[in-house]
């Protein structure tokens, strides 16, 4: 990794060349959502896009830092607002979140069952302790954006996430965001 310095917006930190570009579509999150009936009729519409996340992954040693930008895309699939995946880091290394743009909820489960879930907004700064499983959602109208950084040699855990979910689900209320619990959800 050669050093930069450069504005910390979207705009600046997008001017970096990316390891790699993941984009995930609906179809690409089949069994993330809670309603079942909304996601299908969505699909069968649109395979649209939920979010995109560009990484430079750290592959050295174990001095370097990885780091990736990640733009959900507004929107929700019945009540229930886009989101990423969301994992676990199944290797010791914590993480630090840092928003660019828009409005987001950070939610985090241990995998005893434990929930919290953060504001993100401009600005703002999240750190992710390792035990903490951890998924971004997009509550606003705009695109939503940030910053992650975490150390080299993390090993991501989707497997656990996708089998149980998390403890809450984020949903559209009729004045903004209203968190619920997931009947599906099973501590893992
Ligand atoms: C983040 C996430 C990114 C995409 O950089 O990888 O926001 O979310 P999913 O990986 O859950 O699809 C991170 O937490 N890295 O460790
Ligand atoms: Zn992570």
């Amino acid at each position: 990794m050669l050093p930069f310095g450069l504005p910390l917006t979207a705009e600046g930190l997008l001017q970096l060349p990316a390891t790699k570009t993941i984009r995930r579509h609906l179809s690409d999150m089949r069994g993330y959502y809670a309603d079942a009936d909304a996601y299908a009729a969505r699909l069968a519409a649109e395979d649209s896009l939920i979010y995109t996340f560009w990484e430079t992954e750290y592959t050295g040693d174990t001095r370097g830092l990885s780091f990736g930008i990640t733009e959900i895309v507004p929107g929700t699939v019945g009540r229930e607002f886009h989101m990423t995946k969301g994992h676990f880091h199944a290797s010791d290394g914590d993480e630090i979140y840092l928003t660019l743009k828009g409005r987001g909820k950070l939610l985090l489960q241990t995998r005893q069952g434990e929930a919290r879930t953060y504001d993100m907004t401009p600005g703002g700064i999240c750190y992710i302790p390792t035990g903490w499983g951890h998924r971004t959602v997009n509550v606003g109208a705009e695109p939503f954006i940030f910053v992650s950084i975490w150390p080299p040699h993390i090993v991501h855990d989707y497997e656990s996430v996708q089998k149980y979910g998390f403890p809450q689900l984020m949903l559209q209320g009729d004045s903004g965001p209203v968190e619920a619990p997931n009947p599906r959800y099973q501590a893992g």
